[in-house]
């Protein structure tokens, strides 16, 4: 460190600490005393001899380098993280308590984004034969840019046709709503243009982030037709 009364200051830590951890290293100068301290984990460990009233300046052209000299030739070896400079010099005790805080402290924890809904797909988006059987259905390709793990809730499941259109025609045709998996019915009317089901959700990111969607699945009245979304719905999960 250079002042203007003592070009450099030498403040060697004689004790660094090897290995895969992170430590919490601080070091502060006061102008008013002249002294460099030194911090290790919020305990000091060394400081330069006082030289009172002796203040920090720049000369200009020596940047402010940390990790190395100002040369770039005495590279620290590991990794520098989380860095942060002040413009008062804090105490001991301030010094303690910012490593004590931990994350609220000086290792603030990152940012957290949503999960992104809008690119999701459902496992299947068609149905086919329609022979009244309850398939499964998941909700895929939903992302969180934090890499968090997503969980899926189906929170609703409508249909453009009647659950129940003629007698003997089984119902529900939606199931497992508040689950991660939905069911719905490989069933369609016979006299109509083929049908559209509507699975709604909501994405979780675990940290209070999240997002919601939709995703259709059909199934055709042949397959020589795509199946028509009309403007009704009906609950899926009802008799
Ligand atoms: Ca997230
Ligand atoms: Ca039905
Ligand atoms: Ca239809």
């Amino acid at each position: 460190m250079n002042t203007s009364g003592a070009p450099s200051v030498p403040v060697v830590l004689t004790l660094f600490p090897v290995g895969a951890d992170y430590h919490h290293v601080a070091l502060v100068y006061n102008s008013t005393a002249g002294i460099v301290s030194l911090y290790l984990d919020g305990r000091l460990v060394e400081h330069s001899p006082p030289k009172p009233g002796t203040p920090l300046i720049s000369n200009g052209s020596a940047g402010f380098t940390i990790g190395d000299n100002s040369g770039g030739s005495q590279v620290f070896i590991g990794s520098v993280d989380e860095v942060e400079v002040f413009n008062v010099a804090f105490s001991s005790s301030q010094i303690k308590a910012l490593f004590d805080s931990d994350s609220a402290g000086k290792c603030k924890p990152l940012a957290n984004h949503p999960p992104e809904c809008s690119s999701s797909l459902p496992s299947r988006s068609q149905l086919w034969p329609p022979n009244h059987t309850m398939n499964r259905i998941t909700i895929q390709g939903i992302t969180d840019p934090d890499g968090d793990p997503i969980t899926v809730t189906i929170t609703n499941i409508h249909q453009d046709e009647p659950t129940k259109i003629i007698p003997g025609d089984p119902s529900p045709d939606g199931a497992n709503v508040g689950t991660n998996t939905a069911q719905v019915r490989a069933e369609r009317n016979g006299n109509g243009d083929g049908r559209v089901y509507h699975i709604g959700f909501t994405a979780d990111d675990g940290k209070g982030k999240g997002c919601s969607g939709e995703v259709i699945i059909s199934v055709p009245h042949d397959l020589a037709h795509r199946a028509i979304d009309s403007e009704a719905r009906y609950d899926s999960t009802q008799p």
